[in-house]
């Protein structure tokens, strides 16, 4: 037993480490890695910088934020007890239903006891001759661990956009991903939401319905699909209760986003015009991200991606009255679906509202901020709040903002400098013992996320097991599997329409990030077969160190 694992033995964590393991973050990973963990009897100190557990669901109360995955799939599947009890209340679960069940969780396994709320993790440094990390949390303390792991999460780093004199506003502004905890109400408020993205969708038509006028500042227009949300029927869920094992191992295994849903059998040109069109009817009556999967070739041919853009922006033209801002709201600058496509409960419909007015800044750009008002360059609008959907510096932004140092002093920051690089996007070379959780390079926000935090959670709970059974102390990956990594991840995006895209997932919308395809289009199947492949081959690709004949002898 080594130094950093006999404090679990005595029973209990000790308070001050060393650990086995530092985890960043208390949201679905970072909670599950802990109960993993000391599932292996495992000591592990897991630092939070929000006030409770939850990450995402926990900063983004904003108004109408709900999942865009159905909650009785946006679940954990490790307890099956759990999965058999948790009540869901609606198809897609409300923000606030999320962060109970988040709170369940952390309660029902006793999480709380080892996770340090209101404390963000500054620094951690890699001690070559310790083979561990040091690390600086924000309340000054200092601890080490054998491992740190990266439970960041990918949309946790909020954007605040850089307009001139918005600080100076007089009213409130909000970020959608920063919403405060009390309640908000804009009843007889005139508010501007800057954004149009998932969380703008989402909160425009609850806005609307408080304020007394709503002014939407669009820049892009987004493709968006109905949610059709409604309560799940106690049948609906317990027919998912009474197939889970098998539903749990399809989203695994065989779907490429690791959500269950029909499989296409055919290209979307493959129909002709009719039948096409009642396929689009069928999936916009149903609802839901599975829009994308009527047609096996609507990410990889234009000609077809083109006939379900083209479906969409006939839709819009139908739901909205005023012609000229049902074709302002028509996206015409990406192939549907190469941004994150969005899903909305009338957001269409809003805009017929005689209280809500579209304004289009891509061709009349907001110019200032005033104390009361947001000008354009052809005019000025009052409003009393601003809303700001403006998104995150995603994937990487989170992690940049930790001083993490590796081998000889590197910065992971200066590594990433001309994009991230990752071998399966579980760990960087030259930052040994460092894991990253749905970090860029695996399928992650391609992906249902707890499909994929599930998978990388068990793959690195297992690596340190094998670790700790072999008395090895450090493990890297090697630059040359990174490298084939890197390319394999980009070969694969641009067999895709995806990278025609200004997104987040290309990093740009940061000024100055590095334009690269970030997550993994391969999918969940295939990537897990991948990962566990390389662990079958005692971790292929990965250089691990044994503990010195004299650490061995006094473990
Ligand atoms: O952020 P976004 P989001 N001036 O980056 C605009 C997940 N999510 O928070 O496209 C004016 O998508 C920007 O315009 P443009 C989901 O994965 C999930 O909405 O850059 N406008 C865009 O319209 C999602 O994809 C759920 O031209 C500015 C918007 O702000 C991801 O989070 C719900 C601007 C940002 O859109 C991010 O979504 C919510 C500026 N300076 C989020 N800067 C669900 O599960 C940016 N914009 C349902």
């Amino acid at each position: 037993m080594s130094a950093l694992q006999s404090a679990s033995a005595k029973g209990q964590p000790a308070a001050a480490g060393p650990y086995d393991v530092v985890v960043v973050g208390a949201g679905f990973a970072g909670m599950y890695m802990l109960h993993r963990l000391r599932q292996q009897g495992l000591s592990a100190r897991v630092y939070e910088q929000g006030g409770d557990v939850g990450g995402t669901w926990y900063w983004n109360r904003y108004p109408g934020a709900r999942c865009d995955v159905e909650s009785m799939q946006y679940s954990y599947s490790f307890d099956e007890e759990l999965q058999q009890q948790w009540e869901w209340s609606e198809r897609y679960a409300p923000q606030p239903e999320i962060l109970k069940y988040a709170n369940h969780v952390a309660d029902r396994f006793n999480l709380r006891s080892d996770i340090q709320l209101n404390t963000r993790v500054d620094r951690a440094e890699f001690d070559e001759s310790t083979n561990s990390w040091s690390v600086t949390t924000s309340d000054g303390k200092t601890v080490t661990a054998r491992y740190v792991v990266l439970a960041t999460g990918c949309l946790s780093n909020a954007k605040m956009p850089d307009i001139k004199g918005l600080s100076d506003f007089k009213g409130r502004v909000y970020h959608t991903g920063h919403w405060p905890h009390e309640e908000i109400d804009f009843t007889g408020q005139r508010v501007g939401v800057i954004g149009t993205g998932s969380s703008g969708i989402q909160s425009v038509p609850v806005i609307a319905e408080q304020a007394s006028h709503l002014t939407v500042f669009q820049r892009t227009a987004n493709f968006s699909i109905p949610a059709r949300n409604a309560a799940l029927t106690a049948e609906e869920r317990d027919s998912f209760r009474a197939n889970y094992p098998e539903i749990r191992r399809i989203a695994r295994e065989e779907m490429r986003n690791g959500i269950v849903q029909e499989v296409p059998d055919r290209g979307a040109l493959d129909d002709g015009e009719n039948e096409r069109r009642e396929r689009f009817e069928a999936r916009w009556s149903k609802g839901g991200l599975t829009f994308m999967g009527v047609y096996n070739n609507l990410a990889f041919d234009q000609a077809a991606n083109d006939t379900a853009a083209d479906f969409v922006r006939d839709k819009i033209a139908e739901i909205v009255k005023d012609p000229q801002t049902a074709k302002l709201l028509q996206p015409n600058d990406h192939p549907i679906g190469s941004k994150r496509i969005c899903i909305d409960t009338d957001y269409f419909a809003t805009f017929n509202r005689p209280n809500v007015t579209l304004v289009d800044i891509k061709s009349d750009p907001i110019t200032e901020i005033l104390p009361h008002a947001v000008r354009t360059s052809a005019k000025e609008i009052e409003v009393d709040a601003l809303v700001l959907a403006t998104g995150f510096d995603a994937m990487t932004g989170s992690v940049a903002k930790i001083d993490i140092r590796g081998r000889n002093g590197q910065t992971l920051n200066q590594k990433w400098a001309e994009g991230p690089r990752t071998y399966l996007g579980l760990m960087s070379a030259g930052f040994p013992n460092l894991f990253i959780i749905t970090g860029p390079g695996s399928p992650s926000v391609l992906s249902n996320m707890i499909v994929s935090i599930e998978q990388h959670v068990e793959w690195i709970a297992d690596c340190i097991a094998h670790m700790r059974d072999r008395d090895l102390v450090a493990i890297e990956a090697s630059r040359d599997a990174e490298d084939r990594w890197v390319a394999h991840v980009n070969e694969v995006a641009h067999t895709t329409l995806y990278p025609q895209a200004n997104s987040w997932y290309m990093g740009a919308n940061i000024p100055g990030k590095p334009q690269i395809f970030m997550p993994y289009i391969g999918g969940v199947g295939l990537y897990r077969q991948i990962c566990n492949d390389v662990a079958a081959k005692g971790y292929e690709g990965f250089a691990m160190t044994a503990a010195e004949p004299m650490q061995r002898a006094a473990s």
